[in-house]
């Protein structure tokens, strides 16, 4: 029956209404009413306006599309120029090989093969369902303050997420966007610098957008929107809608610093309060997280001392779970 409504739909180019379909099928309005929301959360995007009908502006979400990003996007410098590829190691890799490309450009797969995670870690990057993109950034800062770049894209993310999904979204510091506890997207910020100057920092977004499952090591820990909302988003969309959001927060940042989002980012911070674990190289031990200071750092207390950690040296694990 869907796929008989599909192919009524796609032989109009306006317009039918729901009434129409019901006569043609031999079903009720409800019945159409039904398939039609159905095909919607396949990812068929079909309008349906009162007093006229359903139109199908678009088939299944596909590819991510260079001229979609463009037209939902809302930067001044921030995707200006974007490199598109199919299949690729690694969107951070393709970022650092393309240094001399403009401040802002974009590099964005619909695969990775070598996706990566902090510390040499993976990141898995399902064909054609998830974001996985890098910002080339030329920001005239010190490379002490870089690590204050993946709070910056952490909080667009989130912002991003918000506009385009039903489900509350948080940090938990310094890299992870989660939902109701499981990760849906990492960021890893690169950087090559000399003595006290940035060449150029590349931050990489991964994010899991329609995902539909995930290996056994990951799944009690990950998560995408489509598992969340039960619906497909499309990515070009949701792309850009996080370029935007990031040249927002990061130009505050540029100017006036991390203080400046400190809030927001405090806000959306779900570690702040809980009982961490901190991991270093050379040790473990157990803390109580107590807020994020003016450079982005995590205030934990321990031992009735509160110390700062920096992201670049930890991992932090709740101690109940993920969070
Ligand atoms: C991150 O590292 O979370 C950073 C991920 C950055 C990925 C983007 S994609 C575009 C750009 N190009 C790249 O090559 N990378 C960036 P970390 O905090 O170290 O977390 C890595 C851990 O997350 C892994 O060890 C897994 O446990 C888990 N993980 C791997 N793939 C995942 C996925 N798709 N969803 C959720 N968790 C995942």
């Amino acid at each position: 029956m869907r796929s008989k409504i599909l192919e009524i739909l796609k032989g109009n180019n306006t317009f039918i209404s729901g009434e129409e379909i019901s006569v043609k099928l031999g079903i009720s309005r409800a019945a159409v009413w039904k398939h039609i929301t159905a095909l919607k959360k396949q990812g068929y995007e079909i309008q349906s306006v009162t007093n006229k009908g359903y139109r199908l502006i678009r088939e299944k979400y596909d590819k991510i599309s260079i001229e979609e990003i463009k037209r939902c996007l809302d930067a001044e410098f921030i995707g200006k120029k974007i490199f598109y590829y199919e299949n690729i190691d690694s969107t951070n890799t393709a970022a650092k090989e393309n240094y001399t490309e403009p401040d802002g450009t974009v590099f964005i797969a619909e695969h990775q093969e070598k996706g990566r995670g902090r510390l040499s870690r993976n990141w898995d990057s399902e064909p054609m369902s998830g974001i996985y993109m890098t910002i080339l950034l030329k920001p005239e800062i010190s490379p002490y303050a870089v690590s204050q770049i993946t709070l910056v894209a952490g909080l667009a993310v989130t912002a991003a997420i918000e506009k385009l999904s039903r489900e509350p979204v948080y940090i938990k510091w310094p890299n992870d966007v989660v939902i109701h506890g499981k990760k849906v997207c990492g960021i890893l910020t690169e950087l090559t610098a000399e003595e006290n100057r940035i060449n150029y920092a590349v931050v990489g977004i991964g994010i899991n957008v329609n995902t539909k499952k995930f290996s056994d090591e990951l799944k009690e820990k990950a998560t995408s929107l489509f598992m969340e909302n039960n619906k497909m988003f499309n990515r070009s969309e949701l792309a850009a809608t996080v370029l935007s959001e990031f040249e927002k927060y990061y130009t505050l940042f540029l100017k006036k610093g991390f203080s400046e989002i400190l809030e927001d980012y405090s806000k959306k911070c779900i570690t702040i309060g809980r009982e961490v674990e901190v991991i270093t190289p050379a040790v473990k031990y157990q803390a109580i997280a107590q807020g994020i200071d003016e450079e982005g750092r995590l205030l934990i207390k321990r031992n009735g001392r509160v110390e700062a950690i920096n992201s670049g040296e930890v991992s932090v694990r709740g101690i109940y779970g993920y969070i």
